[in-house]
């Protein structure tokens, strides 16, 4: 679960989140099947809220507690079977940081090196519609380089000095006992020219000098943000594991029964590695808005998207509130929609015990809270629980083979496989009426045992590896395939 620190539960009353709150959270985490969090910056800010401008790459947000809250939450995470990895910003830093503060006020700083300057400002840039060199003070010839804006200089990651500085803060967490990271704009890491910036090969090798720094320490993961190409960055040669940008848009497209999205759907890990983090929604609006109201408010649809991804290859990731169905508040500019406090209970006092908290709540808190999802059966909830369920139980879902997927009108079939003895079929149904279909491609007279939903009579395959089945409409069947 990619978890919002400032957004998640605040311990001490001020109504920001917290570390403390999380700990107390973890019980939460662990009952709905969570195996490991993302952990959006939780290292000191200038911006005091998303944290991608960092102000010290090596401390705590002071607002989300201390190093002992940190080591406190690792353990007891991992008393829970549940892995934390955190947000590592590499390609820039904070304006504040005092590293460019020292490069920005003298160019004798022997940080002046850190960063990237030219003076005066090279021409033809553009990035994403901006000029992204800026002057260092009003008026001055001499210019730094942005991709992000004036407030995040990039570093000058040809300079040894400051790879190895991100190396020794990377390994600063790991000692800690940190489970990994999520790298944070890679493809942006070094630029060459005006026309040739985005995704460099200096980049990739870099990305992988750091995947390989990570990953010298047992058990570790990484997984990054490169939103141009992610199927390249998540081989092993560059990050070992990437976001299916992309993706999550053919996913929500078939929920709501658009037969070429089904048809995308189907045909994306026949190329994609099963390295690919999947997502339908996260912090970024370029990524969409929060799945409720991109589904607007339809449930049993927003139920298919998430079978969709629970249930296909790939390594999930949950949005925090995502499984309560939270939406997005109203009215606030840019990511903030997307990163309200959690809707524990029907009002704030879930979050916090204070007055207010940092950011409205969700406007349907009152419905959609983890407390009145629990007890509800039908709840989105209880669907998430039942789908991670099967993820965690059933060895071929989690990792296995991505199989044979056929796709009959508004159905999607696929199998997945990890070895004769772990191997399942899934059917579902974006229709919004039964649909009986023929699946093919099965081992020759073998028995398909229900999973999903429970009590499901046993089916078994034709001596051409044939089954017919009905699926009712807008929803998920899932076998274990026994031969
Ligand atoms: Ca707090
Ligand atoms: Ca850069």
């Amino acid at each position: 679960m990619e978890i919002f620190v400032r957004g998640y539960q605040d311990s001490d009353g001020d109504g920001i989140g917290d570390l403390r709150g999380l700990i107390q959270r973890l019980d939460y985490l662990q009952d709905l099947g969570i195996r490991g969090i993302w952990l959006m910056p939780i290292t000191a800010s200038a911006d005091r809220d998303h944290g991608y401008a960092t102000t010290d790459f090596r401390a705590l947000e002071p607002q989300y507690g201390s190093l002992d809250d940190f080591d406190e939450l690792i353990r007891q995470a991992h008393r829970r079977g549940i892995g934390v990895i955190i947000d590592y910003i590499l390609n820039h830093s904070a304006a504040q940081h005092p590293f460019f503060q020292a490069a920005l006020h003298s160019e004798s700083s022997p940080f002046r090196d850190w960063f990237v300057w030219q003076d005066p400002a090279p021409v033809g840039w553009d990035i994403w519609g901006k000029n992204p060199w800026y002057p260092a003070q009003a008026g001055d010839s001499s210019h730094y380089f942005g991709t992000f804006g004036p407030h995040m200089p990039d570093f000058n990651l040809r300079n040894p000095a400051v790879v190895d500085y991100h190396r020794s803060s990377l390994r600063f967490w790991l000692n800690r006992g940190l489970d990994g990271f999520r790298l944070d704009a890679v493809p942006h890491l070094i630029e060459n020219d005006a026309v040739n910036w985005n995704d460099q090969a200096e980049s990739r090798r870099l990305t992988k000098d750091f995947q390989d720094l990570i990953k010298r320490y047992p058990q570790r993961y990484t997984v990054c943000e490169a939103t141009a190409e992610p199927k390249a960055y998540a081989a092993p040669e560059v990050c070992g594991s990437a976001f299916a940008f992309g993706l999550e848009q053919h996913i929500l497209k078939a929920a709501k029964g658009e037969p070429a999205a089904i048809q995308q759907v189907a045909n994306y890990f026949l190329t994609a590695p099963r390295s690919m983090a999947t997502m339908l929604a996260n912090h970024d609006i370029f990524a969409g808005e929060r799945v409720w109201d991109q589904m607007a408010g339809d449930e049993a649809r927003y139920k298919l998207a998430a079978a969709t991804y629970l249930l296909l290859p790939g390594t999930p990731f949950i949005y925090y509130g995502e499984e309560i169905g939270m939406a997005g508040v109203k009215g606030l500019p840019g990511d903030e929609p997307l990163r309200a406090p959690m809707s524990w209970t029907p009002q704030i006092s879930g979050f916090t015990s204070g007055a207010r908290a940092f950011r409205p709540v969700s406007p349907n808190a009152v419905t959609h809270n983890a407390q009145a999802q629990q007890r509800d059966p039908a709840s989105i909830l209880n669907f998430y629980k039942a789908m991670l369920k099967l993820r965690n139980s059933h060895p071929a879902i989690a990792s296995g083979a991505y199989e044979h997927p056929q796709v009959d009108g508004q159905t999607l079939s696929f199998q997945r496989r990890l070895n004769p003895q772990a191997h399942d079929l899934i059917v579902i149904n974006y229709g919004d009426s039964a649909r009986s279909v023929t699946v093919h491609q099965l081992p020759r007279r073998a028995s398909l045992l229900g999973s999903y939903p429970s009590g499901q009579a046993a089916l078994r395959t034709d001596a051409a590896g044939q089954v017919s089945l009905s699926v009712d409409a807008q929803s998920v069947r899932v076998f274990r395939v026994k031969r």
